[in-house]
Parts: structure tokens; C-alpha cells; sequence
């Protein structure tokens, strides 16, 4: 509730986050628009999910010309990838560069948390509380709190009597863990648990991965970036910038082919095999576009993928484990990797399948299974995230009645266009449920948020409105198109987070626009340039 007691700081908007999202939006509202901006940020410094995510091997999956700020011709000359696809400390670098470059740490307080934000109804402005006990008021509250944030354990009974170290991926040690010697668990085989095997097998005495849903994991096909490629990027950034608006997820492909089911099976396999060559997100954006729509299409190039799982792990009964089945393929987060399959070839690295077994406990000294114990020293929980609502529910943000943004959206998330929700005048979200978000290169969704939500502030100063909320009707109607889109899809099939299905007790439904993220911005604009269509401006 709001406390009437004062001592607030005034400013125009708070950002809270500062990853590619609060950054790139500090940097629309403070000096583009001239607003007072305070960024809040629970991490000691910038980067997000690159501050979060230290763990050995964590790296980036969409090309590093890609995955990177376009709003300024500068910054990309005057930055040099070193390889495909980065690593974390690589991009964490880039990040740092951007927020020094641009002169952004100091608009924001780091190490503090948002945990609370009322609105005060008699203003339209928002209250903002922190952890160390500071309270803001703000016209605008954007939430660039990510996605994958709000990290999640799950509640195995007897977690908290081990014994030994227990690491959880999305908030690893600053200092390198060393596994010498060390029998490891590390549970969960979603794309951090790929990406951890072979380093983790690499140092450990043993190591026992416990998988629950196997991955249809394509190799990654990274390689270093010489001067020469790197010159030839710079040219052509003009171009490339252009050229992600051609794609639905905003990454570029050669050669995408309308449909898996119009060619002959050997032509199928040739096609298969060169996108399974050429690495990344090939053959799963980019091969046919049917593959994700018809699920005769998504089961040719689900075979071939088993059939490459089987070709390089030597223990058929492994191998038959590490084999997905029940979901199509691509449903869930393409997973990739380098290394994964071969690392189960090693005699110290064991596969536990925990559908069949499933895990009991944890005990002082292990994790026991339906059928044994397994004794380890240290357990590693790549379990994933309450992905899209976890970061903004744990802020208890209370809109119009002091009703709770998590009581709004106890349903399903619906915010309109992804972007502000009713009930909740001057809040946005940035890549927030229900827009194209982690379907789309996220820098760049990331950059059309932000600029939509800077030129919507800009217009709302320039005709003397003080707030922007949406109508009911509006959100409604968005909700019902984002499933209407979904479930012309394949992609609701898996149990995946991208419909909260990893979260026990959370609302089954899709949080992904799938309309395509040219087709979405044109949306997007549409709305603007009608005078904001579907919110109530006030
Ligand atoms: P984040 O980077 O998550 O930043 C949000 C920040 O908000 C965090 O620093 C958090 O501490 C802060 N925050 C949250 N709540 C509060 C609060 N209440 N108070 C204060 N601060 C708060 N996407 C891709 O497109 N390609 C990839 O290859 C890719 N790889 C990924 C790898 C990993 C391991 C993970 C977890 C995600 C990956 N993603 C990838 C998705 C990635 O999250 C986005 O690409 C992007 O980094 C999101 O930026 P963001 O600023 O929106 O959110
Ligand atoms: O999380 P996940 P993540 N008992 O939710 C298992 C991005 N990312 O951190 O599949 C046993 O995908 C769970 O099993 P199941 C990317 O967008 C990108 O790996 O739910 N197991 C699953 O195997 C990605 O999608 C990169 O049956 C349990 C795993 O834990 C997103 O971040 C790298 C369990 C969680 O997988 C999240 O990835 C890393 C339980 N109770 C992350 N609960 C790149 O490569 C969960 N699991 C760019």
C-alpha cells in the first residue's frame, strides 16, 4: 500500500533492470526525451542475464552480428566479435562497453531490489519501493526485468540438509568452480544443461546427469571470428540490419524452403544434413517452414535428428535414453550444443532417466531415485526460470484498487501488445508475455519495445496526457489472437516454459507472439500512428 509519510524521490520514470533492456531504455528516456530516469538493479553491475549466467560453457546461440545493439552505426564499428556465436564473459564485455560508452551506470543504484510498486491513483504515478528501504515516485515504470530472470530450484524434499555444494546456473559463483576430483549431479538437460555437460565431464571424477525430458539438441558449429570476416560484417551491418526484418525470429538463413513434405526424402536428408552441418538455428528456423506447423513435416526432420543422437552415443541403452520422443521437434527452445552426446561416451558420466526413476530426495550425501542412491559431492540445478510472469510477480506491483498485477493476470498473462496491461496506467513491459520476445533475436525486440515505449512517452508529453492504459477490450481481444496464432502452431504440444508448463500450478498458456516480428511491429506502429488504438489515454 502507498505510504503517505514522503521522503520519496521524484523522477519520470524508473527502469527497473539493466540488462540489454533497462540499459537501451535509460538511454531513449534520459537522453533522447531529457526525462529524470533512475535504473534499479538487484545485480552489483550491468549485463542481466549475462551478470546472472557464469556457468562453464554459457554462450550465446544467435549469431554475434545479431545478437548486439543496431541503434547506433558507431558502437558496431567500433566493436569486434572474436567468435560466431560469443561466450558469456564476451557478451558481459560488450554490455559493459555499451553502458560505460554511453555513460549509463551512473543513472543507475545496483545491488538493490524492487520490491514493491503501487500506484497512486490520486496522480496516476507509481511508488516504488526498494529492498534498502528507498521509496520513488514515478510517472512511468518500465519493467526491463527479463524473461529468464526469476530463477527457479525445484522444492526436491531434503534439499536443504546436503551436505555438500549446491550451484544453481542462473546465479553462478564470480570465481571459477573447480570439479577436480568431485562427484557432480547436475540436473536438468534444457540448453544450460547441455551447455554444462562437457565442461562439467571435462574436470569431475564423475559426473551423473539427471534428465527428466530429453533434448533434440543440433550442434552449435561456433567458430572464431578472423579480422577479415569481422571487416566484412562492419560493411555490411547496413545491410544485415535489413535483411533480420525478412525473418520471423529476426535471424537471418540462406535458403529456407517452403515445405518438408514437397521434396523427395533423399533431397529432404541432403537439405537436412547441410543445415545440420551449417550449425546454429539452421535447421530449426531455417530449413522448411512447415516443420513447426504440420506434424507429418516436424516428423522427418525429428527422425533425422534422433537418428544423428544414436550415430554418436555408443550405448544403445544411453543412446535410447538420450533419444526424444512425445513432442515435436522445436516445440521447446531449440537446444544447442558442442560436445553433449559425446560426453556420455566417457566411462564417469552416468545418464539417469528421472521419468523412469524419478528423484525422492536429497539426502545429506546424494539424491536418491525411485530405484537407488546416488552419491555425489556437489549438485548442480540447471533448472530453468518461472519464465515471463516470475521477474514482474515478485516485484507485487498493484495497479488501479491496489489489485495485484499476479491477481490481473491469475488467468494467463494479457497484457496488449505484450506491452502495458489494463488497470496498470504508465507500466511497460519490455519483451514482456505475450510478445514476440524470445522468438525474436532479443536485442532487437528488445530495441523495438523501447523505442515504442520512448516514442509513446514522447507523444504523451507533446499532447498533455499524463497517463496510457489498456482498454480491457483490447487486451482481450490480443489475448485470444496470440493463442488463435500459437495453436495454429505445433509449438503448444511440449510442456515447455514458453506456456508455463515448468512451473507446477502455473496457467497453461502460450506467452509467445508468433505472428512474426515484422508482421508484429507493424502492429505496433499501426497502433501509434492511430492515436494509440486499444488505450485510454488520460
Ligand atoms: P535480463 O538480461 O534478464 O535482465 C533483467 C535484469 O533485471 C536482471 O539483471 C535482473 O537482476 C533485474 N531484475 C529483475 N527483477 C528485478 C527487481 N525486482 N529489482 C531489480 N532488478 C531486477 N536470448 C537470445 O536471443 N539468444 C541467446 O543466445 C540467449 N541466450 C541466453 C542464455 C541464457 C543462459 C539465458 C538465461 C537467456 C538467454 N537468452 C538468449 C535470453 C536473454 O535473457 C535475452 O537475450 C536478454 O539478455 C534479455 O535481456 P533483458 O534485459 O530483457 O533481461
Ligand atoms: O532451463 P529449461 P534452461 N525434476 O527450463 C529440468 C535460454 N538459454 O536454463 O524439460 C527434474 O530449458 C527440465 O526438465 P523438463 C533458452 O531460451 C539459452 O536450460 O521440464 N528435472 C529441463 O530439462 C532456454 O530455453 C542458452 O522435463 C527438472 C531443465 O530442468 C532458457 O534460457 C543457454 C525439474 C530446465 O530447462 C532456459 O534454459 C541457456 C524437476 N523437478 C539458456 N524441473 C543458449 O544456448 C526442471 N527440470 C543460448
Amino acid at each position: 500500500m502507498i505510504d503517505a509519510s514522503g521522503d520519496e524521490s521524484p523522477v519520470d520514470a524508473v527502469v527497473v533492470g539493466a540488462g540489454f533492456a533497462g540499459l537501451y531504455m535509460v538511454h531513449r528516456l534520459r537522453d533522447h526525451l531529457g526525462l529524470s530516469v533512475r535504473g534499479i538493479e538487484a545485480a552489483e553491475g550491468v549485463g542481466g542475464t549475462w551478470y546472472w549466467n557464469r556457468y562453464p560453457g554459457a554462450r550465446c546461440d544467435i549469431e554475434s552480428q545479431l545478437y548486439c545493439y543496431s541503434f547506433s552505426r558507431e558502437l558496431e564499428q567500433e566493436w569486434d566479435w572474436s567468435e560466431r556465436f560469443p561466450a558469456q564473459p564476451e557478451v558481459l564485455r560488450y554490455l559493459n562497453h555499451v553502458a560505460e560508452r554511453f555513460d549509463l551506470k551512473r543513472s543507475f543504484t545496483f545491488g538493490t531490489r524492487v520490491v514493491g510498486a503501487d500506484l497512486d491513483e490520486t496522480s496516476d504515478t507509481w511508488l516504488v519501493r526498494t529492498d534498502r528501504g528507498e521509496r520513488l515516485r514515478a510517472r512511468f515504470l518500465v519493467a526491463a526485468t527479463g524473461n529468464l530472470s526469476a530463477g527457479r530450484v525445484p522444492d526436491f524434499p531434503g534439499r536443504e540438509n546436503f551436505r555438500g555444494h549446491t550451484y544453481f546456473t542462473g546465479d553462478w559463483p564470480h570465481q571459477p568452480v573447480d570439479f577436480s576430483g568431485r562427484r557432480v549431479a547436475l540436473i536438468g538437460t534444457g540448453s544450460t544443461g547441455v551447455q554444462l555437460v562437457p565442461h562439467v565431464a571435462r574436470q569431475a571424477a564423475a559426473l551423473t546427469v539427471f534428465q527428466r525430458t530429453p533434448a533434440y539438441a543440433c550442434p552449435l558449429g561456433n567458430r572464431p571470428i578472423d579480422a577479415g570476416t569481422m571487416a566484412r560484417i562492419k560493411a555490411d551491418y547496413p545491410a544485415i540490419r535489413q535483411r533480420e526484418w525478412d525473418f520471423p525470429g529476426g535471424v537471418i538463413f540462406d535458403d529456407v524452403r517452403p515445405s518438408a513434405l514437397a521434396e523427395s526424402a533423399e533431397e529432404r536428408q541432403r537439405f537436412y544434413e547441410q543445415k545440420w552441418q551449417a550449425g546454429g538455428m539452421n535447421l530449426w528456423l531455417g530449413s522448411y517452414e512447415d516443420i513447426l506447423l504440420d506434424e507429418r513435416a516436424n516428423e522427418t526432420v525429428a527422425g533425422f535428428v534422433r537418428d544423428k543422437i544414436r550415430s554418436r552415443v555408443d550405448d544403445p541403452d544411453t543412446a535410447e535414453k538420450l533419444t526424444p520422443r512425445g513432442y515435436p521437434f522445436g516445440a521447446k527452445r531449440q537446444t544447442l550444443e558442442d560436445g553433449y552426446y559425446e560426453a556420455f561416451n566417457q566411462p564417469h558420466v552416468e545418464l539417469v532417466d528421472v521419468k523412469a526413476t524419478p528423484i525422492e530426495c536429497i539426502t545429506p550425501d546424494g539424491i536418491r531415485t525411485a530405484d537407488r542412491h546416488h552419491p555425489v559431492d556437489d549438485i548442480i540445478f540447471a533448472t530453468g526460470f518461472d519464465a515471463f510472469t516470475g521477474a514482474l510477480y515478485r516485484m507485487n506491483i498493484r495497479g488501479r484498487g491496489g489489485r495485484l498485477l499476479s491477481d490481473h493476470w491469475a488467468a494467463g498473462p494479457r497484457p496488449y501488445l505484450g506491452l502495458n496491461t489494463s488497470g496498470f496506467p504508465n507500466l511497460f513491459f519490455i519483451t514482456g508475455p505475450l510478445s514476440p520476445s524470445v522468438l525474436f533475436n532479443m536485442p532487437r525486440a528488445i530495441e523495438q519495445h523501447c523505442d515504442w515505449i520512448a516514442d509513446c512517452i514522447a507523444w504523451l508529453q507533446a499532447h498533455d496526457y499524463q497517463a496510457i492504459e489498456a482498454e480491457p477490450d483490447a487486451e482481450a481481444d490480443w489475448v485470444d489472437h496470440v493463442r488463435e496464432v500459437a495453436d495454429a502452431t505445433l509449438l503448444p504440444q511440449a510442456d515447455s516454459w514458453y506456456l508455463g508448463a515448468n512451473v507446477p500450478g502455473k496457467p497453461r498458456v502460450f506467452m509467445v507472439y508468433l505472428g512474426g516480428c515484422a508482421n508484429y511491429k507493424r502492429i505496433c506502429d499501426d497502433v501509434a500512428a492511430d492515436h494509440y488504438r486499444g488505450l485510454r489515454l488520460i
